[in-house]
């Protein structure tokens, strides 16, 4: 095996380590050889290529915020409205986050609104309650999963406006909006968000920013479902539960005073990435998650995992092999990092 061989293999198992510690989500398959490839050198770049892509699969789920097992999406902790108040409101949301075992999908909120809602004199009924979650695994956006009947939801709240008359799990969901007859005075997300910055607060979705362009800015956010075919039931979960469950929203200082949690059958849910997101009827605030469901179950992920465990023997007998000396090693490193 040439030095040059070496080099590369070495360089490409670091671009590839460093884009499984450092990047938010999984690079795709193949991704790891992207501006790597030369003559002869093919084979061992390809095969250190399939051995980072199925590390990269094995990965348990992925977000930003991943904490005990549980992966978060943190909101603006100003960005709620009601009436002329801007930030802090009763229906400010500070946090969602969601857990995978083998059998189950855990969800849980952190914000203001009591899971019965809140009396509103705005609402046509002069109830505000929760919206319903809504899933989409299509890579495509709301707008367009919703009109492809494409989105999974899940109604909670046993009182609020969805177009599904009992809780639980929907497919071949559509989403619809009902902010205007909850309340909401703006006419769009985008007016939405303008107002929020006027008062010199930040608007945000979670782990998407406030102009994403997943929703459409000239309409309210779709928050409840309009349309489906219920799949299953819902179990919902006690602080005790949640706690047990490892579920710490403090440690984002997400410190709203409800912490509402359920959990659903993990076989009612396709696998793949996905957008969640949730907000009151009124859509006075409105929160993003990004996620990934997993064959694997998350708990798997403290033990190596045996691609990864072959990935390393791998790279270790490539290493083993080699006659260079440390520092040419580090050059490579260094080459590859910069
Ligand atoms: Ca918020
Ligand atoms: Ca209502
Ligand atoms: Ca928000």
């Amino acid at each position: 095996m040439s030095y040059q061989l070496i080099y590369l293999a070495t360089a490409i198992a670091k671009t590839c380590v460093l884009e499984l510690t450092e990047n938010n989500f999984a690079p795709q398959r193949g991704h790891c050889l992207m501006g790597h490839p030369k003559n002869g050198t093919l084979l061992v770049a390809s095969v250190i290529a399939t051995l980072c892509s199925l590390s990269a699969i094995s990965k348990p789920a992925e977000a930003a915020s991943l904490y005990k097992g549980w992966n978060y999406a943190i909101d603006s902790f100003n960005d709620s409205i009601t009436g002329n108040n801007v930030g802090g409101t009763k229906y400010e949301i500070y946090g969602l986050a969601l857990k995978q075992t083998e059998d189950k999908v855990f969800i849980a909120i952190n914000a203001n609104l009591p899971f019965g809602g809140t009396h509103s004199d705005y609402a046509d009924d002069e109830h505000v309650g929760w919206g319903d979650l809504i899933f989409n695994f299509s890579g495509k956006n709301l707008s367009t999963a919703s009109a492809n009947k494409n989105l999974l939801g899940i109604r909670f709240a046993s009182k609020n406006d969805s177009g599904v008359a009992a809780t639980g799990v929907y497919e071949d969901v559509t989403a619809k909006t009902v902010a205007k007859a909850n309340g909401i005075a703006l006419d769009s997300l985008g007016e939405y968000n303008e107002w929020v910055k006027s008062k010199g607060k930040k608007p945000s979705l979670g782990d998407l920013a406030a102009n994403d362009p997943y929703f459409n800015q000239a309409t309210h956010v779709q928050n409840v479902i309009a349309t489906g075919k219920k799949v299953g039931g819902i179990n919902l979960l006690s602080a005790g539960n949640l706690s047990s469950l490892g579920l710490d929203f403090g440690h984002f200082n997400a410190n709203g005073s409800q912490t509402i949690g359920l959990s659903a059958d993990r076989s009612l849910f396709p696998e793949g990435n996905f957008i969640l997101h949730l907000a009151p009827d009124c859509d006075n605030d409105i929160i993003a998650l990004k996620g990934k469901l997993d064959i694997v179950p998350p708990e798997s992920a403290t033990v190596p995992e045996p691609s990864a465990v072959l990935g390393l023997t791998a790279m270790g007998l490539l290493f083993g092999s080699s006659q260079l000396g440390r520092n040419k090693q580090q050059k490579a490193l260094n080459s590859s990092a910069s």
